[in-house]
């Protein structure tokens, strides 16, 4: 009964610390984005495509990890380089919705970005975006030049040709054809652990962690991310994500290949991993506990 209640005090506390995560990610990216309005459609665009009610993963990951690595919460620099990350993940998803890639008609709940505004637009306020997201980074304070810098490498390399936009390449030519598990789980690495990595490392430098925590950190990364990309699978066929449902029809996806059943066992397999490779750190409770809470109700909700 003690700790039923010690559980439920903890859950609601953690609950109001990420809405208040939320609004502050929410009003800094409403500060770092260009005013937009009736004249400025790119801007406009931009700042539909990044504020639009998404569920800042990635940008809470940062801060929650930075937290449980020591960082000082009034870190100056800690929520520009979040909003960072968060403007790089946005400008992806723009990207990925129009009708040469995934030809999505809704996003976060809202008509995509390119059914709002047009594709040319869409395109420009991508790579604005992103452009805006290295400047931010190259901005931030608090951080020595070194780290800095390298920050902005991690970006640039969870971004680049053998991140990200590897990631969606391969998703978009191999996608529509018989592809190996192994196949299947390095272009999910490519496309979604590598922005987490760079999240996770982003979070280190700020906190000045040790190599061996970041390395750990690089392996949490992959394992979430897997775990991320299969939940994202399993919930393809339903409704209430924001998202179009069953775009994955006649994709070859883990869940295609060996069954949803088979998925969610995956999936708490790379949970557990993740969870090792943070208790070895020795750091990672709010990281942790907001692993485990998110995937336990989207787990809920979606499969
Ligand atoms: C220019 C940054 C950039 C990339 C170009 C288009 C592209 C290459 C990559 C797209 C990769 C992609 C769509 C990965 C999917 C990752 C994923 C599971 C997204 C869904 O993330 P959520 O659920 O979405 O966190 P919300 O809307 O809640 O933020």
């Amino acid at each position: 009964m003690t700790a039923t209640i010690t559980n439920a005090k903890e859950s609601l506390s953690q609950e109001s610390e990420l809405r208040a995560l939320r609004d502050a990610l929410h009003q800094r990216l409403d500060q770092l984005l260009p005013a937009g309005g009736e004249r400025d459609r790119v801007g406009a665009a931009m700042r539909e495509g990044a504020l639009a009610p998404g569920k800042r993963i990635r940008p809470l990951l940062l801060l929650l990890a930075a937290y449980d690595l020591g960082c000082d919460k009034n870190h100056p620099g800690l929520l520009d380089l979040a909003c960072a990350v968060e403007m790089v993940h946005a400008a992806s998803l723009m990207l990925d919705d129009i009708p040469c890639m995934d030809n999505a008609a809704l996003r976060r709940g809202r008509p995509t970005i390119h059914r709002q505004f047009g594709q040319d637009v869409a395109i420009l306020a991508a790579v604005a975006l992103l452009s805006n997201a290295f400047g931010v980074v190259a901005g931030a304070e608090g951080l020595s030049d070194a780290c800095r810098a390298q920050a902005v490498a991690e970006l640039s390399a969870a971004v680049g040709l053998q991140g990200l936009v590897q990631g969606q390449f391969r998703d978009l030519n191999e996608g529509a054809t018989a592809r190996s598990e192994e196949a299947i789980a390095d272009t999910n690495d490519l496309k979604t652990s590598m922005l987490f990595s760079a999240t996770l490392q982003i979070a280190a430098l700020a906190a000045d962690a040790t190599p061996a925590v970041r390395q750990k950190l690089g392996c949490f990364a992959r394992d979430l991310g897997q775990a991320f990309q299969l939940l994202d699978d399993l919930a393809d066929g339903c409704s209430g994500t924001g998202k179009d449902i069953n775009k994955d029809a006649g994709k070859s996806t883990l869940v295609a290949l060996l069954g949803a059943e088979a998925v969610r066992s995956r999936l708490h397999e790379h949970l557990h991993s993740a969870d090792q490779h943070l208790s070895v750190c020795q750091h990672g409770l709010a990281t942790r506990r907001f692993m485990h809470s998110w995937f336990s109700q989207q787990l809920a909700t979606f499969s």
